[in-house]
């Protein structure tokens, strides 16, 4: 492609609404144009790197046996009421009426379609497994789409949907895909590392993410750099400490005037944080619900949502914590607590002596003890992990990362097979629902965590395997086009693909947009190098370069292409 016949938009300053590095390079080098929040065009370089990360997960999909189709981006709400997920996405769910005034929505997953779809088709065990997949637009109002096309309202998803006979079945199509992913990340230049992750409202129990540490990454992780831990932290797991043996000391109040934050009845009292009993009032599905964890923890209301199986968790208002406890917000505790639900932390279960709000304005309680002063409807891990607290594997420290979520692969069960009646007859001629997996990858957001991980103070610098174009060639002045257009054509034949800049620019211009625009292999031809019968190349990356006759540069191209792994 030559630059003068090219749709490549270059800028020179950054647009202000562009605020991590990944969206502020696509739109200077001319990869993105923003059509409304979260709603982007993507120009000619990007369709290009698209296409090559299209192709890799196509290879990689087709080689674990899945079958690609594409499915309807239009969907009937019928499907979705059937699977009861209609009222469970709110404003999110971009929906709309067709002339007949049926209901439809912008489809933001495909596990109803896809199930439906299979419903109608599978009857026999023979037909198992069977594994789809699409890549196609999704469709999801977020609330505030940030970063770019790494949360934007509309982007593009490989998705994959598996149906097995069986659990096992299951698991052995999940690690199929796993090892797939494994491949596709690494083969678009990507580290990514696979960690433990909540599966939410989508059902089922286990599920990965894969993520690209990155610190604009909106996901928190934990991670043991000792074993192979790893957690998004919604998820994450610790270790239950050893109970405190103390001996229980009687319970007494404290006169605590005006102290309510961990802070100040910690100070006041002078006892250390971990020795505090926080109390937290939520309400979930009409019920009140007491959450306690220890003050210097945190709550995980991932967690807790998870165990008190509801999707909808809020915090308590006032008039409610004053109504259930008899004093304002601060005061809060579990000794004398009527009709509240004590979910206890491990934390908290694990501590003798303990301080409490005493549901009395400017009181605290002292010596509270689980068992002896209030009874717990259940005691279990919500706490929050974060970086420094004992892995649960192996008990090292963990360090805490973000990350950018790049693919995700769920085990999902029957959830939707029963919903649908996507049932099967097994060998004995037994009806049995299929057991179901999904797998995604936020293809158009693996483009932007390339260039979050491969990028510096100039620009983009691709991996070969996915860059726009493998070579750029800038000629200094319009007498070296005549060779640029020679070495053009030599490279172009050989199935290179080359990136001319035959603008009447000075150097200055045409260095800053190659480094903006990140091609790995650049060939500069000036006067001073053609002086000695050279040319220059030198790879974005900065790690070669060299000079070298014109006749010997298609021979080098190749052999670079080929070390880099395109
Ligand atoms: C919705 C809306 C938003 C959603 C969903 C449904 C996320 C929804 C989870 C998944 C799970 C997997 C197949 C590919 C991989 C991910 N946001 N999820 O189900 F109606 Cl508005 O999409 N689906």
């Amino acid at each position: 492609m030559r630059m003068t016949s090219s749709f490549i938009p270059t800028l020179r300053e950054t647009p202000a609404e562009a605020e991590i590095p990944s969206h502020k390079l696509m739109l200077r080098a001319g990869f993105l144009r923003r059509a409304a929040a979260g709603i982007y065009t993507y120009l000619p370089l990007s369709q290009r790197v698209l296409k090559k990360i299209m192709q890799i997960i196509r290879e990689e999909m087709d080689a674990a046996g899945g079958q690609e189709i594409l499915l309807p981006i239009v969907q009937p709400a019928e499907l979705w009421h059937a699977t009861g997920r209609w009222a469970d996405y709110g404003d999110e769910m971009f929906r709309l009426k067709d002339r007949h005034g049926r209901e439809f929505c912008l489809g933001p997953t495909h596990e109803e379609i896809t199930t439906s779809l299979v419903q109608g088709e599978v009857r026999s065990y023979r037909q198992l497994p069977l594994l789809l997949y699409q890549i196609q637009n999704k469709y999801r109002d977020e609330v505030r789409p940030r970063f770019g096309i790494i949360r934007g309202r509309e982007f593009i998803m490989k998705d994959l949907y598996s149906f097995d006979q069986d659990q096992r079945g299951l698991e052995e199509s999940y690690q199929k895909m796993y090892q797939a992913y494994g491949r596709i990340f690494s083969r678009c230049g990507l580290e990514t590392r696979p960690v433990l992750a909540d599966s939410g409202a989508i059902g089922g129990n286990v599920t990965h993410e894969f993520v690209v540490l990155a610190d604009c990454g909106e996901a928190i992780i934990v991670y043991c750099p000792e074993c192979d831990y790893a957690a998004n932290v919604e998820r994450a797991e610790c270790r239950p400490q050893p109970k405190d043996g103390t001996e229980l000391l009687p319970l007494e109040k404290a006169f605590t005037p005006g102290a309510k934050t961990i802070e100040q009845v910690s100070s006041f009292l002078d006892v250390a944080p971990e020795r505090l009993i926080k109390t937290l009032l939520y309400k979930s599905d009409g019920e009140v619900v007491a959450a306690l964890i220890r003050g210097d923890h945190e709550l995980n209301e991932v967690k807790l949502a998870r165990i008190l199986g509801t999707l909808e968790l809020e915090p308590a208002d006032e008039e409610t914590i004053l109504q259930v406890t008899g004093a304002p917000v601060g005061f809060c505790g579990p000794v004398g607590l009527k009709n509240v639900r004590l979910i206890v932390d491990q934390g908290v279960a694990a501590l003798a002596n303990g301080v409490a709000g005493a549901n009395e304005e400017d009181a605290h309680l002292l010596n509270v003890n689980m068992g002896r002063d209030y009874e717990p409807d259940l005691v279990a891990d919500i706490r929050l992990v974060k970086g420094g607290d004992p892995c649960p594997q192996c008990g090292n420290a963990l360090l805490g990362a973000r990350g950018i979520e790049v693919g995700q692969v769920f085990q999902l069960g029957t959830k939707y097979s029963e919903a649908l009646r996507a049932y099967y007859l097994d060998e004995n001629g037994e009806e049995k629902p299929m057991v179901m997996g999904c797998y995604g990858i936020g293809v158009t957001r693996t483009m932007a965590a390339v260039i979050e991980q491969h990028h510096d103070e100039h620009g983009i610098i691709w991996p070969m395997s996915i860059a726009p174009f493998h070579v750029h060639i800038v000629p200094l002045g319009d007498k070296e086009l005549a060779l640029a257009e020679e070495l053009y054509d030599q490279l172009t034949s050989c199935g290179i693909e080359v990136l001319l800049d035959d603008r009447d620019e000075r150097p200055g211009v045409k260095f800053k947009d190659a480094d903006l625009i990140g091609i790995p292999i650049r060939i500069t031809i000036g006067s001073r190098s053609l002086s000695e019968g050279k040319v220059e190349l030198k790879l974005r990356s900065g790690d070669w370069e060299g000079k070298l006759p014109p006749d010997e540069v298609c021979a080098k191209v190749q052999e670079l292409i080929a070390s880099k792994g395109a």
